[in-house]
Order: structure tokens, then sequence, then C-alpha cells
């Protein structure tokens, strides 16, 4: 297991579109397993593959923040919508590859997800509040667009200008 580092916007891999998983290999299985554990390192509740760079259609979860529940970790490849619900919810939203910066994103609450696990088998589930959120955000991740492009322009200009910033300073250090 490598914990991998996560891309800062503004950064070009982060809004292309990603290319579908043609195989589960072992490779993308240590893939799998280094985002959660960088996931959970961050700490964060998702991550999707471009965010590490790796351009390719799987992301990890585990909207789990109970200490006391066991975490549910989760591994979508290649993960479509199938349903989605017309009522919406509203959430703060953050980004590991925008660190330190929060706005309110609507998106319908609750989403039906078909996808193939590490173990080679289609699934479909359907994630309600938190976990349908994340699986949106994510999914986001894999078609190059980030909880910043659902703002307006003048606030996604100003949360750039604040990356473009604090990559200069890192830059420097
Ligand atoms: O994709 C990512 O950057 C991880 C996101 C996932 C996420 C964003 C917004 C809403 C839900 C999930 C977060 O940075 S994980 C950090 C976090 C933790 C708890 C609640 C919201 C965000
Ligand atoms: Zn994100």
């Amino acid at each position: 297991m490598t914990l991998r580092s996560i891309l800062i916007h503004p950064d070009p891999r982060l809004k292309k579109v990603c290319e579908p998983v043609s195989a589960v290999t072992p490779e993308i299985g240590a893939l799998a397993e280094d985002m959660l554990q960088t996931m959970y390192d961050a700490p964060g509740i998702g991550l999707a593959a471009p965010q590490v760079g790796v351009l390719q259609r799987l992301f990890v979860m585990d909207c789990v923040k109970d200490d006391d529940v066991a975490a549910r970790p989760m591994v979508l490849i290649n993960p479509e919508i199938t349903w989605t619900s017309e009522e919406t919810n509203t959430y703060e939203e953050g980004c590991l590859s925008i660190p330190d910066q929060y706005a309110e994103v609507t998106r319908p609450k609750t989403v039906r997800m078909a996808w193939l696990g590490l173990d080679g088998k289609s699934h479909e589930d359907e994630f309600d509040a938190l976990w349908a959120t994340c699986a949106q955000h994510e999914l986001d991740h894999l078609n190059g667009t980030l909880f910043i492009d659902h703002l307006g322009r003048m606030k996604r200009q100003m949360i750039t200008r604040r990356m473009e910033k604090l990559k200069r300073e890192r830059a420097r250090a």
C-alpha cells in the first residue's frame, strides 16, 4: 500500500473525462487499496482516481463517520447512475483537490448506481443523503467536473485564484 499524492486544482488532469477500466486486474486492486488508504489518511469520505493522477473510471468512498460504526469501504469501477430522485438535497461540499474551500451544492437526494466491483461482478444499489452526495461528487470527478463547476462564475473564479496562490506558496516552500 502506498499513500498517493492528491492533485490540487487547477490541474488539467482533473478536467479530463476518464477512460473506462477495461479489466479488474491486480493493479486495479492495488490502486483501489492505495486510494482507500489515501482517503482515510486525508481524511475524506470519497476519492476518485483522477485525483491521484489516474484517468480511469473508478472511485472509492466510505461515508461512515461514526467511529463506533464499522467502516464501509466501497470500490466502484465504471460507475453509472441508473436513477435519480426528483427530491433534491443541498450539502456544503468540500473537495480534497480544493482544500479548505466549501460551498453549497444541490443534487438529487437519492440515486441508484450500477458498477463493477473488485470481485469482477456487477452491482447495483441505492444511495441516500451523504452517500448520495458523495457518490455524485465522485462520479463528477470521473467526468472532469469539480463541485465548483456547480457554482456561479464569480465564486468559482475566486476559489480558483485561492488555489493558484496556494500552489505558488507550496512551490516556494
Ligand atoms: O472527492 C473528494 O474530494 C472527497 C470529498 C468527498 C465529498 C465531498 C462533498 C460532500 C461529500 C463527500 C471530500 O473532500 S471528503 C471530506 C468531507 C468529509 C465529510 C463531509 C464532507 C466532505
Ligand atoms: Zn472532490
